[in-house]
């Protein structure tokens, strides 16, 4: 590996941001701004007001309880890379599996929810510490869709590549036959909603969040480990609870 690649480690690694919670880094705002137009790493913060907007809409009228979730109450936070992401539906939306398969195709959203479904509840819990307790996922295996596609010997791992146009991801294609990984399209026993990555992300159930890639679009098999977003700016690309990123969480499942 050469130098450029190896990941840093340490105070001065690149942390996500939650655009919702702008305060999180205590550094000045214009600060911030600079760093993210600098591209170094702050780049969600500029979609703060547009997602706090999204977060206060979603749960206005919020008759279950699901305030709870809001950021600093021990819940989820909404992270982006990118300053907006297009919405997408049952109309439009596709998943494309290519690379090194048989069958390349596409599925809608409506294929997807006709193929065998698979409920898991673990944890959540992001490498920057917050952690949400049993949450359930549902969709479809991600093993079941490479069965499907009829993966050539050469392939060795899994590119996913996102409709936000910027967020990548990478399993090797020993972890990505896990049966406890999903392309799912609800979470919390509701369809998958926008700001979590909907109407279809990964669901990568013993790894850190940040494998789980929202607004999954493709599923390219490889050759090769491509690193994703994160890991290129330091993350482990093996990312399992507790046993990564130097961090000792309990693990998620
Ligand atoms: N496309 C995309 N997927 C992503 C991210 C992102 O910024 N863009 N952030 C990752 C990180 S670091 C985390 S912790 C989770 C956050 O998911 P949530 O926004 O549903 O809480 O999404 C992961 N998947
Ligand atoms: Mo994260």
């Amino acid at each position: 590996m050469n130098p450029e690649q190896s990941p840093r480690r340490g105070a001065d690694r690149p942390r996500e941001r939650p655009p919702e919670d702008p305060e999180a880094s205590g550094a000045p705002i214009g600060r911030r701004l600079l760093l993210g137009t600098l591209g170094l790493g702050a780049f969600g913060v500029l979609a703060a007001p547009t997602l706090q907007r999204g977060l206060e809409s979603l749960f206005a009228d919020d008759p279950t309880g699901l305030t709870g979730l809001l950021p600093n109450g021990g819940g989820f936070r909404y992270y982006s890379v990118t300053s907006s992401v297009p919405h997408k539906d049952a109309s439009n939306y596709r998943l494309t599996i290519d690379g090194l398969v048989d069958h390349p195709r596409s599925y809608t959203l409506a294929d997807l929810k006709a193929l065998p479904q698979t409920r898991i509840v673990h944890d959540v819990q992001c490498v920057t510490g917050w952690r949400v307790p049993g949450t359930p996922f549902q969709g479809v295996r991600l093993s079941h869709l490479l069965d499907a596609a009829g993966v050539q010997t050469k392939g060795r791992a899994i590119r996913f590549t996102c409709f936000d146009g910027a967020y990548t991801e990478s399993l090797t294609l020993q972890q990505a036959r896990r049966p406890d990984i999903l392309v799912a399209h609800r979470m919390q026993d509701k369809p998958l909603g926008h700001n979590h990555g909907g109407p279809v992300r990964l669901y990568v159930a013993p790894m850190y969040f940040y494998k789980s890639a929202k607004w999954l679009s493709g599923i390219t098999v490889t050759e090769d480990v491509r690193p994703g977003y994160w890991e290129d700016r330091g993350y482990d690309v093996d990312a399992w609870v507790g046993r990564s990123n130097g961090r000792d969480d309990a693990p998620t499942s």
